[in-house]
């Protein structure tokens, strides 16, 4: 029996609209017309490079260099991509919380880009959004304290309005920040080895391999999705066990698929993590939905020695309350498969070793972290999604009615505040909502508590249709009336499209 997470109400009661993809017939990863002829034969998982820097005067100082490169993602055909010190994503970077660290970004793509540090609390210059633009040839170096818990973290560029496609052709990298209560509970911990990274990306490609963006009608409006499942780059991967307990740090750094992930044989895992941290205390789930942005820290015993997948169906997408056009059980699957909206992939081959390391025991409570209580907040701010008429093939992304403008400030909070933040989502599809600079605590979803694998901190909460979140925001420093950060919606093609705005923290 699976049980689903929680989520957004509505959003995963979807029987009707499983029934009608079954109907629909779900289209199996690799078969479709994009991709015919491209052998990705089994290989072996890729694990990012896992760079410490160098301490300079008591700075930890990283390199990175944005380029291009060409990749091999299958055996009979190259690829175009980008990079950051390689062809196709970047190295993880590991920090610790408490040091001071400055990152050298030199961007040589032939083009503008950014880096933003995803979920980083930092000031705002050295947040890397759409202000901090890095022009070709140049190099950026932000430097910044890690005032942070231990969790997956990442990179990836914010180029208004190209984030989508500059993310899609492979700029992106892991963030690992390390604290010293995180490496004391007993959580498998060898990088590589029993912590594994996952970076769930889909792509479609052209009959030459080339990466295809934005080639089909319905990806402006639904955003863009792929045919086939990169996993750190590499497709069809499998992974080689050698401990009964493996740590599973996915990130969903896809432009705008949704997962729902799940074990071949149901078995159930543990989560103990989610975007900015330790959960309060492990919780046990057979399937678990990774909207992009997210990240979630599981772990899954493999004592019994046998294989297993780790795969993903896309979420049925029910609407909440009824509403919405993509809601409507059979209409909506429909509607679904024939926009791309369904695809079942493999996402891992777990094989397990021979003389492998045996089981660690869980702890029963993995971090002190009060319940979310909005009763110091000292403002409500309410934000609107709006897709406006896209459906018809015209309007503009937005929020609270206003697409995005570099140039005016939405939101102007005071630094030291405790605020409210509800979000609204009224149209027909869902939008993972990200806010920069803090990590931020659900009060509520639909008037319900968040699940247990949601009470933790957050940085990206996914609203159903028709879905209402409460959120509760402290902006305890960094103030800088010069330099907004950015809330928006994580569709890459709905954030380039103007789903975004812009708050300043000022004192
Ligand atoms: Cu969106």
């Amino acid at each position: 029996m699976i049980s689903r997470r929680a989520l957004v109400g509505g959003f995963l009661a979807g029987g009707v609209g499983m029934a009608s993809a079954a109907v629909v017939g779900n289209q199996p990863a690799g078969r479709s017309i994009f991709s015919q002829g491209l052998n990705g034969e089994p290989g072996p998982l890729a694990i990012p490079d896992m760079l410490s820097g160098t301490v300079e005067d008591g700075v930890r100082v990283f390199d990175l260099n944005m380029q291009k490169g060409i990749s091999h993602f299958f055996d009979n055909a190259d690829t175009r991509t980008l990079g950051i010190n390689g062809s196709y994503l970047g190295p993880a970077l590991k920090m610790r919380a408490g040091e001071t660290v400055r990152i050298n970004v030199s961007n040589n793509i032939g083009e503008t880009s950014t880096l933003h540090w995803h979920g980083l609390h930092l000031p705002a210059r050295a947040d890397g959004g759409p202000h901090q633009t890095i022009a070709n040839g140049n190099t950026w170096s932000p430097q910044f304290e890690v005032r942070q818990n231990a969790a997956m973290f990442w990179y990836h560029s914010h180029m208004v309005p190209r984030t989508g496609p500059q993310v899609y052709q492979g700029l992106a990298g892991l963030i690992f920040v390390e604290d010293e209560h995180s490496g004391n509970i007993g959580l498998p911990g060898e990088y590589g080895v029993d912590d594994i990274p996952l970076v769930l990306q889909d792509r479609r490609f052209g009959r030459d391999g080339s990466l295809e963006y934005m080639s089909a009608m319905q990806d402006r409006m639904m955003g863009m999705k792929g045919d086939r499942l990169l996993v750190n780059g590499t497709i069809n991967p499998y992974f080689v066990a050698r401990s009964d307990s493996l740590r599973l740090r996915i990130l969903n750094g896809s432009n705008s698929r949704i997962y729902q992930l799940a074990f071949s044989d149901g078995r159930s895992f543990v989560q103990t993590g989610s975007d900015g941290g330790l959960l309060p205390v492990p919780v046990r789930m057979n399937s678990i939905i990774l909207a992009p942005g997210e990240r979630i820290d599981i772990v899954v015993d493999l004592s019994d020695g046998r294989h297993v997948t780790l795969q993903s169906t896309t979420p049925s997408l029910g609407a909440a309350g009824g509403g919405g056009m993509m809601g409507g059980g059979m209409m909506g699957g429909i509607m679904g498969a024939l926009m791309g909206e369904r695809a079942d992939f493999d996402v891992l081959d777990i094989r397990p070793d021979a003389g492998r390391r045996r089981a660690v025991v869980l702890p029963e409570r993995l971090l002190n972290l009060a319940a979310p209580d909005p009763a110091n907040a000292v403002r409500t701010r309410r934000f609107v999604l709006g897709m406006g008429m896209m459906m018809m093939g015209g309007g503009e992304m937005s929020i609270n009615g206003r697409p995005m403008d570099m140039s005016r400030i939405d939101e102007v909070v005071r630094v030291g505040t405790e605020e409210v933040w509800v979000i609204e989502n009224p149209t027909m599809l869902p939008h993972p909502f990200h806010i920069h600079d803090v990590q931020f605590r659900i009060i509520d979803i639909n008037g319900r508590p968040p699940a247990p694998g949601e009470a933790g901190l957050k940085d990206t909460v996914l609203i159903a249709p028709g879905g209402r979140v409460r959120l509760l925001l402290s902006f305890k420093d960094y103030s800088d009336p010069d330099s907004p950060y950015m809330y928006h919606c994580h569709n890459l093609e709905h954030e380039d499209a103007g789903m975004m705005g812009q708050f300043t923290v000022v004192s």
